[in-house]
């Protein structure tokens, strides 16, 4: 609980701009650099506010769950899961992450991920094998 109260914190520094200031210094070095540049966008994707460029999950309420892009480059990303049912979870695995939401939550979590080529799996851990989906990253 306490995590999620930081992350919201960060998420208020970089709505107010001043996540250049706020970005963790592993980030300056080996990510794509976009928390280093406030002129240019160093991606081809629309960034969101704090500099990262944005993931969309959603699960729920039916039995559907979704990432939108289904395909982005290597980087460091802003995750943001939307949770629309108390029976199901959002759950991304894969290289270098293990990120989700817990099955009885509701509501809107955000998480900061960094993704290497490869592909993500996606999926309810309630109907792993009816509820999936996958995030392809490429260059
Ligand atoms: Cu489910």
């Amino acid at each position: 609980m306490s995590r999620f109260t930081q992350r919201s914190g960060f998420l208020a520094l970089g709505a107010a701009g001043l996540s250049v200031v706020a970005a963790p210094a592993d980030m300056l070095v080996g990510g794509p650099s976009q928390a280093g540049h406030q002129t240019a966008a160093a991606s081809n994707a629309p960034a969101a506010a704090g500099g990262l460029d944005r993931i969309v999950g959603t699960v729920g309420p039916g039995f559907t769950i979704s990432v939108s892009p289904r395909r982005v480059q290597p980087g460091t990303y802003r995750l943001v899961v939307r949770d629309r049912s108390s029976m199901h979870n959002w759950h991304i695995r894969g290289s270098g992450v293990n990120k989700q939401t817990g099955i009885p939550f509701q509501g809107t979590r955000r998480f900061t991920i960094e993704v290497d080529a490869g592909r993500y799996r996606i999926n309810c851990d309630v109907h792993p094998t009816s509820m999936r989906t996958s995030l392809r990253v490429a260059r």
